[in-house]
């Protein structure tokens, strides 16, 4: 589940409408009652922010994980190299920070790229 909603009232499954009262057109000449929820948040939450971490290994060319720096984080060769650089020598670094599904796809996408290299490269999401 999308962390945003794990702890959330708008968590609950079907049936739940948001500010929508009128069921006069709905559920025409049946009897069962549904009931449909209304609540809206007062305060909308911003959606929380997370981590891309890549993690080092031994084995993962360095020029790989650059290449991988620049294709999936859209740095530049000077970037992405700090980047690797700083993974090699203290095992793991922030490759950026997303919104939850933006993260997650990007953790994807460098996971499937390196299983497809055969490169053993791991990338992580953490809530920053
Ligand atoms: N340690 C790897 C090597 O010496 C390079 C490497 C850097 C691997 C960063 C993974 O996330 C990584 N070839």
């Amino acid at each position: 589940m999308h962390p945003d909603l794990a702890d959330s009232d708008l968590s609950r499954p079907w049936p739940l409408r948001c500010g929508d009262n009128d069921d006069s057109t709905r559920n025409p000449g049946g009897d069962e009652q549904v009931g449909i929820a209304t609540k809206t948040r007062a305060k909308p939450k911003k959606p929380s922010q997370f981590k891309v971490l890549m993690l080092n290994d031994d084995y993962t060319p360095m020029e790989f994980v650059v290449m991988v720096l620049k294709r999936f984080f859209q740095m530049d060769l000077e970037q992405a190299t700090r980047v690797m650089l700083h993974v090699h020598q203290k095992g793991v670094g922030v490759c950026g920070i997303f919104p939850y599904e933006i993260a997650e796809t990007k953790v994807n996408q460098v996971m499937d790229f390196a299983r497809q290299n055969q490169h053993p490269l791991q990338c992580t999401l953490e809530k920053a």
